[in-house]
């Protein structure tokens, strides 16, 4: 197990002094190597001499999704591509993907971390775990993978898309521990019981996240396949999985403060907020080489609280996630936002701009409709122009998010019309 006591069990006041250290040498270094971080420090009056502790750090300007988006693909690296070893990616509201990289320095780190977590949930080298994240660009597959192999844990590279050999391998190489999303597990757990396979299997442990799960999922979870399951939070533009995890106390999932420095904030005046008070989750990564940031804004919304846990760890603690703060929806593990529908949609010469998006999940699988407007002079009741229309905006909808999802034709001028914010989704899921 890697359990890093001096890191996660340090007193508050040399964590304190140990961020400060590291704030202002990254204050420092961001300044001296990315233009973008210089000209909006300069742009509000700022040096990095300004900066001498984390009492400071309210002082530093926010870091937002829009920020990598508008500067595509490489231009927020602090590093010379020489130096990035490994690139991943998750979606934008535009199509345009937000684009990490990581130096050799940044892949340890990000191993570092999610070794901690896994230890967290237990896991050690005796066990076996299947990962079963995509992988790919995003980031649940390898930053899962090269943790676990930090543990000395068997890693088997399972990815997604094989539920059927995922549950035969698990039988046949005794699999203990299994890294996927909640609503996956559940599904192969129904899959488990409907093969007659429970009592075949030797899983003890889960680490679940990449998507918001409910405390009474994670009990069902545990009940189903009798196993213990923990909840991993991460997020590409921060590292990927791995920034914090929950202990078998389960209460509150515990950051690796020493690499992210942790603030919640006011949603409407983006002022800090204090320990139990709801508000955006923004982070300061105090190690990171190769894409450093200062205050990114994550738009998840918990409260965050500091003591010492049951467990021993002293590591500041977040809560289960309550939402987000902007529309991001997150479907069968893909991150999607309701704009890159509507330029796909409006890219298509027979739809009008109206469509509603109503997100289900049936048998713990998430299921996406979409629901269009044709044009008048496109609507017709001759079943087969409905079909290849259907199948035309269904491509669309693919390339634009890379799901699939049921297109449903309808009537011109029959989705409600709003006078003023428009609603486009219905989540008709119990995730928060
Ligand atoms: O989902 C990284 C990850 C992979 C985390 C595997 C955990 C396990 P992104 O695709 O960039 O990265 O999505 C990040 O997913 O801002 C949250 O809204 C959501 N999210 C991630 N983990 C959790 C969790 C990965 N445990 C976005 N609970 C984040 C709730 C989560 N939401």
């Amino acid at each position: 197990m890697i359990w890093n006591k001096e890191m996660e069990c340090m007193s508050r006041d040399k964590m304190t002094e140990l961020q400060s250290e590291r704030l202002v040498k990254l204050v420092n270094y961001v300044y001296n190597n990315v233009e973008f971080y210089k000209k909006k420090m300069q742009a509000i009056g700022l040096k990095p001499s300004d900066i001498k502790g984390v009492e400071d750090l309210y002082k530093l300007p926010f870091t937002t999704k829009d920020d990598l988006r508008d500067n595509y693909p490489f231009g927020l690296f602090a590093v010379p591509k020489s130096k990035i070893v490994r690139v991943h990616a998750s979606s934008g509201t535009t199509g345009k993907a937000t684009v990490v990289g990581y130096t050799k320095n940044d892949i340890e780190a990000w191993a570092e971390c999610v070794a901690r977590c896994f230890s967290m949930a237990g896991i050690s080298n005796d066990d076996i775990i299947q990962v079963a994240y995509g992988y790919g660009l995003f980031t649940g597959g390898l930053g899962a993978h090269y943790g676990a192999e930090k543990i000395g844990a068997m890693t088997v590279p399972m990815s997604t898309g094989n539920s059927k050999k995922l549950i035969t391998m698990m039988t046949d190489f005794q699999a203990t521990a299994i890294a996927c999303t909640p609503s996956y597990l559940l599904h192969l757990s129904e899959l488990i019981k409907e093969e007659d396979l429970l009592s075949t299997i030797k899983l003890k442990t889960a680490i679940c996240g990449a998507e918001p799960w409910t405390e009474e999922m994670r009990k069902q979870i545990e009940s189903s396949l009798n196993i213990s399951a923990f909840d991993i939070y991460g997020l590409s533009e921060v590292m990927g999985p791995g920034v914090a995890c929950d202990c078998k106390y389960h209460k509150g999932l515990h950051i690796c403060e020493d690499h992210f420095l942790p603030e919640i904030v006011d949603s409407k005046t983006k002022q800090p907020l204090g320990d139990n008070q709801l508000g955006e989750l923004v982070f300061t990564t105090l190690t990171k080489e190769g894409l450093p940031l200062i205050r990114y804004n994550t738009k998840d919304l918990t409260e965050m609280y500091h003591g010492t846990c049951d467990c021993g760890r002293t590591s500041v603690r977040i809560g289960k996630f309550k939402g987000r703060a902007d529309d991001m929806l997150i479907i069968r593990g893909v991150n999607v936002f309701p704009s890159q529908i509507e330029a796909a949609l409006v890219g298509l010469e027979e739809v009008s701009a109206h469509y509603h998006i109503i997100v289900d999940r049936i048998n713990n699988l998430d299921t996406l409709e979409i629901q269009v407007e044709v044009k008048e002079e496109y609507f017709t009741d001759e079943i087969r122009s409905i079909e290849t229309l259907t199948k035309k905006i269904a491509h669309a909808v693919n390339q634009a998010l890379g799901l699939n999802a049921k297109i449903k034709l309808v009537e011109p001028k029959s989705l409600t019309r709003f006078e003023g914010k428009s609603v486009h989704v219905t989540d008709k899921r119990k995730l928060y």
